[in-house]
């Protein structure tokens, strides 16, 4: 009886270590992430944008080579950008962030395109999306993008941001 309320405790230890893992290779990696954010869209939208600033505080440039969400199917790097007046989206494999700089993705640029939501309800402003950035030393961060309602958004003007 006693020991096996001591292995229960034991197990509830591991699982703590075990989920913290992957927070801990964050701090090795010298990525910092502020403010990330999930564009709040209409709920039949089967794309999201999410943004961040990512900072290197390291001595070594580093590169994100990938991005995930527990959340949605697929997660890819994007950048928006004007092409004879009109807005398009181009796809990108990696993000390289040079030793003490930055790279901020914003409306109108760089963005994380969060692709199919798994979600059993559409994300509404307030909800957390979990988030990973893979990095090609194989560290990653790991954190939380809030969502939030972008005043003047409209379902015509997403569908024209996400146009491909
Ligand atoms: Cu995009």
């Amino acid at each position: 009886m006693g020991a096996r309320v001591v292995m229960k405790k034991n197990m509830g230890w591991l699982s703590v270590m075990l989920w913290l893992l992957p927070v801990a290779s964050l701090w090795a990696g010298s990525i910092e992430v502020v403010d990330p954010w999930v564009r709040e869209a209409p709920p039949a939208m089967q794309t999201l944008s999410a943004y961040m600033e990512i900072r290197n505080t390291g001595t070594m440039g580093k590169t994100v080579v990938g991005a995930s969400s527990p959340m949605f199917a697929k997660v890819e790097f994007h950048e928006s950008m004007q092409r004879a007046g009109v807005s398009t989206m181009v796809a990108r494999d990696s993000l390289v962030i040079d030793a003490g700089s930055k790279v901020t993705l914003k409306p109108g640029g760089y963005h994380l395109m969060l692709i199919a939501p798994q979600g059993p309800r559409p994300l509404r402003a307030g909800d957390k999306v979990p988030l990973a950035l893979h990095l090609s030393d194989g560290s990653q961060w790991v954190g939380e993008a809030e969502v939030r309602a972008v005043k003047g958004d409209t379902a015509a003007d997403m569908h024209h941001h996400h146009a491909h």
